[in-house]
């Protein structure tokens, strides 16, 4: 063994908190949902008789006047000057620093200078290659995955993470990438070099559902659905083993044929799905044919903004509706042709149409995608402070609505959306009254007892709210759960 890895007896995995931690919209409870998944992905490529520690800023400090010998850092945009910060304070102690995540990915020479390693892209391939050429005394200083598989991957160190610390700890992602390319999405970037959507043998994803304990898990997946024979067979898996989980999925997907039924049988009780704007021709710009009409993804096809996208959102809505699965619609404003009243159109539409909860974004054009590179080349981008990127700030010039214009009615969407008003007809508009309750439960919830779930989590005992999150996530009814035939709607083809 070469003297380097001898010399590796300390291993420190650290995800650096978002700058958003210090800022007035950090909600302790968002940051206490998931742990470091990547990370733990990671570590499970390393002797386990190293002296391993895993910490996450989001939920505890981080102890930095240890030693560690080698020190992994993941980067993300809003985190970025924080790990820079972290790695020169290990690299000045001596450690050996690796940077990767997405950010790194994107701007390989910004990270550079800070590490004495960088990753591109996902680390199944080139984390264990560098630990064998630390192993033979020489480590590169930059990897670039290629070869993509997480078949027969080691199992997760989850043993890792401090369950106790989060609400969500069974957070679960069986496949990576995703089969689309919008324009504004990290993953086109991300996988550059080789595979963009590819997944874990179906077993292997059984296996390790079975190995989480508790009821509850969330599967962070960028398209859970996106993979027809994978997915269909994992909910089948999936069914009898008495789960209640949480995924996302394109509205294509949704409506293509039965496996959302499959889906809901095996336990899916709620879906992040990315409706984005309601405009056929916001969609069409930023690359988002899975959401289209089909007669609209040709492009030669003119609709009315709104009618025919409308209908196929609430084809959708009313499909997930009869399941009793809850909708966490995603919406991003500052499109290029939108109008000032986008805010109060996405924000009645999705009150009326029964959307749980939502998550709004200001357009973010994140270095290496589609969208950065025209922003850029239209001389558009305002600021390169990647503090800003969290999709809270107007970091670009707009075109038909000012910056302060587009962060107000952001501001404003948020506010609106969860008035109690509004959560009250939202609820108001599913079709049981149970799914009524349900959504009431889970939007209040989410948003309105802030200071308490502050308290909770100050207290160390978000575990004790587990059951009540998978009380909430309990069946709404049954009928339309029970088979029914494979019926394939021709008017959606199959996108993956
Ligand atoms: C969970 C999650 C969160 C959690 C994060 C918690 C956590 N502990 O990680 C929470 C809820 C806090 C969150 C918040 C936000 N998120 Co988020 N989130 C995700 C999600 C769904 C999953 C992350 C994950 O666990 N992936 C699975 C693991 C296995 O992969 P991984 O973490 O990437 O790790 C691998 C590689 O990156 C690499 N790697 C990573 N680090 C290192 C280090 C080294 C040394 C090496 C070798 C390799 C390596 O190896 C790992 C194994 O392959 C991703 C989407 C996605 N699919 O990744 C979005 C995602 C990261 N989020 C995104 C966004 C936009 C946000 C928000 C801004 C949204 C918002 N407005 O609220 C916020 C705030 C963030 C901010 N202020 O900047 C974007 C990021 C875009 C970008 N270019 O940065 C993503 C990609 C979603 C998307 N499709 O756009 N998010
Ligand atoms: S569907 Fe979602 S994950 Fe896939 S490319 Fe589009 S935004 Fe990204």
């Amino acid at each position: 063994m070469h003297d380097l890895l001898r010399k590796t007896r300390r291993v420190k995995l650290i995800l650096p908190a978002l700058t958003e931690a210090t800022s007035p919209y950090w909600r302790p409870i968002k940051y206490s949902l998931f742990p470091p998944l990547g990370l733990a992905t990671l570590a499970a490529y390393l002797d386990p008789a190293l002296d391993i520690t895993l910490q996450d800023e989001h939920v505890e400090p981080l102890d930095l006047d240890d030693d560690p010998d080698l020190v992994i850092i993941q980067v993300y945009i809003t985190n970025a000057y924080r790990a820079y910060r972290i790695a020169d304070h290990y690299r000045s102690k001596g450690a050996r620093v690796a940077l990767g995540g997405l950010h790194v990915t994107s701007l390989p020479e910004e990270a550079a200078p800070h590490a004495d390693t960088i990753f591109l892209g996902p680390g199944e391939d080139t984390f264990p290659q560098f630990l064998r050429d630390l192993a033979a005394g020489a480590p590169k200083r930059r990897y670039q995955s290629t070869l993509r598989s997480i078949e027969n991957i080691p199992p997760i160190r989850r043993d890792l993470i401090k369950r106790s610390h989060y609400l969500v700890p069974n957070s679960i992602v069986v496949s990576r990438g995703c089969p689309h390319h919008c324009t504004f999405c990290y993953k086109d970037a991300f996988f550059e070099g080789g595979r963009s959507f590819y997944t874990q043998r179906v077993d292997d994803a059984l296996a390790e559902i079975a190995r989480l304990p508790g009821r509850h898990l969330y599967f962070l997946d960028d398209h859970l659905l996106g993979h027809r024979r994978f997915s269909r067979e994992l909910f089948t898996g999936m069914r009898g083993m008495n789960r209640v989980f949480q995924g996302a999925a394109t509205v294509d997907s949704i409506l293509r044929d039965d496996t959302i039924e499959l889906a809901a049988r095996a336990g899916l009780r709620s879906i992040f799905v990315g409706f984005e704007t309601l405009s056929t021709s916001g969609l069409k710009g930023a690359g988002k044919k899975q959401n289209l009409p089909f007669d609209a993804r040709s492009g030669a096809t003119r609709q009315p903004a709104c009618s025919g996208q409308a209908a196929l959102y609430r084809e959708a809505i009313k499909r997930l509706d009869d399941l009793g699965v809850m909708i966490n619609g995603s919406f991003v404003f500052g499109l290029d042709g939108e109008d000032p009243d986008v805010f109060a159109r996405t924000v009645d539409w999705a009150v009326a149409s029964g959307i749980t909860t939502a998550t709004f974004h200001i357009a973010t054009p994140y270095p290496g995608t589609q969208l950065y590179a025209e922003m850029a080349a239209q001389k558009r981008l305002t600021t390169s402070n990647w503090d800003l990127y969290d999709t809270r700030h107007v970091v670009y010039q707009p075109i038909g609505i000012t910056p302060a214009a587009l962060k107000t009615g952001y501001d404003w969407a948020y506010r609106e959306f969860y008035r109690w008003g509004n959560i009250f007809t939202a609820a108001r508009a599913h079709r049981s009254s149970k799914h009524s309750l349900k959504h009431l439960a889970y939007s209040a919830g989410w948003k309105k007892f802030e200071p308490a779930w502050d308290l909770v989590i100050r207290l160390k005992q978000l575990s004790q709210m587990r059951p009540m999150l998978e009380a909430v996530l309990a069946p709404v009814k049954t009928p339309e759960l029970e088979p029914r035939t494979h019926e394939v709607r021709t008017s959606i083809p199959e996108s993956a």
